[in-house]
């Protein structure tokens, strides 16, 4: 048990069985040698509340919580940072799996390196109609009437949403939904670190270069499509990106 994992965007959904399956191999590689799991947003294509579990209309996601709660137990420490696509994600999904939720924006201590560790949706400042539903949706007062919706009535509205969304997102400029070079920059200086990891942008890599003549590092992680998307941090400074 002396291995990291950090995964995102993997957009689990019950008419997607592959990466159910896909998911099922994962947690059983990491069993046993992973001492902790970071799972940094958007586990599940959308996430409508914590009350869907036990009834009928939450029954397709059961599998994934007794795999997570199975790694648990089994001693891996899990996290959670919430997705623009499951930032419903509460206390009893955590209490379920046996995890733990984190603020959108976390400094962990990785072997001895602070890492910087967020979703990555509040760094793609350039796609400002994003940012304004952002704030929207994140509103105490939102997310309240929206849950005094009937399950079914909120499964309804979030495809709505979606397919709004991803109609928008079609039309918008390849730049503009990848993040803001400032916004990193900035995101690094404030907390005063020199790594930063996050998902969202689907577009993993290694990213390399100088903030006050201090070499800093941004860590992307890829989305699931046909295969594992995953970072492995073994000690000290090294790890794998996988994708
Ligand atoms: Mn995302």
């Amino acid at each position: 048990m002396n291995k990291t994992y950090f995964l995102s965007d993997l957009h689990l959904d019950p008419s997607r069985p592959h990466l159910y399956k896909l998911f099922h191999e994962f947690i059983g590689k990491i069993r046993g040698d992973a001492e902790a799991l970071y799972i940094l947003g958007d586990l599940f294509e959308f996430w409508i509340g914590d009350d869907i579990i036990d009834l009928r209309i939450g029954k397709p996601y059961l599998p994934i919580i007794e795999q997570l709660r199975s790694l648990s137990d089994s001693g891996t420490k899990i996290y959670f940072i919430q997705g623009n696509r499951d930032f419903l994600i509460g206390q009893k999904f955590m209490d379920r799996i046996g995890g733990k939720l984190l603020p959108d924006e976390t400094v962990i201590d990785l072997y001895g390196t602070p890492a910087l560790i967020m979703h990555g949706d509040t760094l793609c400042t350039d796609d400002k109609g994003y940012q304004l539903m952002r704030k929207l949706f994140r509103l105490w007062i939102v997310q309240k009437i929206y849950l005094s919706m009937s399950p079914e009535k909120r499964d309804k509205k979030a495809s709505e949403i979606r397919s709004k969304t991803s109609e928008k997102t079609k039309q918008k400029d390849y730049k503009i939904l990848d993040v803001n070079q400032q916004a990193v920059e900035k995101a690094l200086i404030s907390r005063g670190v020199t790594l930063l990891i996050h998902g969202h942008t689907h577009r993993p890599a290694e990213h390399e270069f100088q903030i006050q003549g201090k070499v800093v590092k941004r860590i992307v992680l890829g989305d699931w499509g046909d295969k594992w998307s995953y970072l492995e941090w073994y000690f000290e400074d090294k790890y794998e990106l996988n994708y």
